[in-house]
């Protein structure tokens, strides 16, 4: 079946930005642990390349702190420290007021109408989205996806296409049938590489990445009075991304 059946979405940069607030978040693990690292936005801008919090945190330490000892394995002390981080940042999502991205209630709600099933691929820790979800888009909206493939149910983070193939296997769905809506270039090369055609909106931190071989880039998903930008690719008469617009791309590229 080659029509658009189902669509992937990633979480961080892409239903919200929440990328910043886990920057805070791993700041503030530091500060609790007695430790005097902290991540600038820009440098967290360059961290960024390595997916997943435990992965930033030993690419950090690779990168800027080689000499750094502990008298525990460094992969337990990596593990502490991103467990503080992650229920820093649960606790913040939680308290609300985290804004999904313009346009993100309204095309789940739109997709949803449509008969498009929902599912999550994201390289974040699942207790994060469910925070996010349940505290910032609807209380019940966990259950608007058929499955949410998060963290470590895979080994190999994005850009690695795993993630994508978990989230396929677990919706027996084929690649054609999809379309990923993405922020980041690592979020795209996994989604590409496991066959799916990808829509982009870059975000606060992944402005000026690379995304060749995207669908479309755009700025934003925008709002019938908020149209948004086009990057690159061709968004026809489109001014915010919608339904008809998510199904005109996946048949362009599954020409
Ligand atoms: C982006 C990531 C995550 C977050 C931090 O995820 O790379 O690692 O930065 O979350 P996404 P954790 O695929 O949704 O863009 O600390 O839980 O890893
Ligand atoms: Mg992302």
């Amino acid at each position: 079946m080659n029509g658009l059946t189902t669509l992937l979405l990633d979480v961080d940069g892409t239903l919200a930005e929440t990328e910043d607030i886990h920057r805070q978040s791993f700041n503030r693990s530091f500060k609790q642990a007695g430790l005097d690292w902290h991540w600038s936005p820009e440098l967290y801008g360059e961290l960024l390349a390595v997916t997943g919090g435990k992965e930033r945190i030993r690419h950090y330490l690779r990168s800027y702190l080689p000499d750094f000892d502990v008298d525990i394995k460094l992969d337990e002390y990596i593990a502490g420290l991103h467990a503080a981080k992650t229920a820093i940042y649960t606790t913040t999502v939680a308290s609300g007021g985290v804004p999904m991205r313009p346009g993100v209630r309204r095309l789940l709600a739109e997709a949803r109408k449509a008969g498009l099933r929902l599912a999550i691929a994201t390289t974040t820790t699942p207790v994060n989205v469910t925070a996010l979800l349940h505290h910032n888009l609807a209380a019940d909206s966990e259950h608007w996806f058929d499955v949410i493939a998060a963290g470590g149910v895979v080994a190999a983070k994005k850009p690695a296409p795993d993630i994508y193939y978990y989230a396929m296997e677990k919706l027996a769905v084929h690649p054609h049938e999809c379309l990923a809506i993405e922020d980041s270039a690592n979020g795209l090369y996994s989604a590409q590489d496991a066959g799916v055609t990808t829509l982009v909106t870059v975000s606060q931190y992944t402005r000026g990445q690379d995304f060749e071989g995207a669908a479309l880039v755009l700025d934003q998903l925008g709002e019938p009075d908020s149209p948004f930008k086009v990057i690159s690719g061709d968004a026809g008469d489109h001014t915010y991304v919608n339904v008809d617009l998510l199904q005109e791309l996946h048949a362009r590229m599954s020409e």
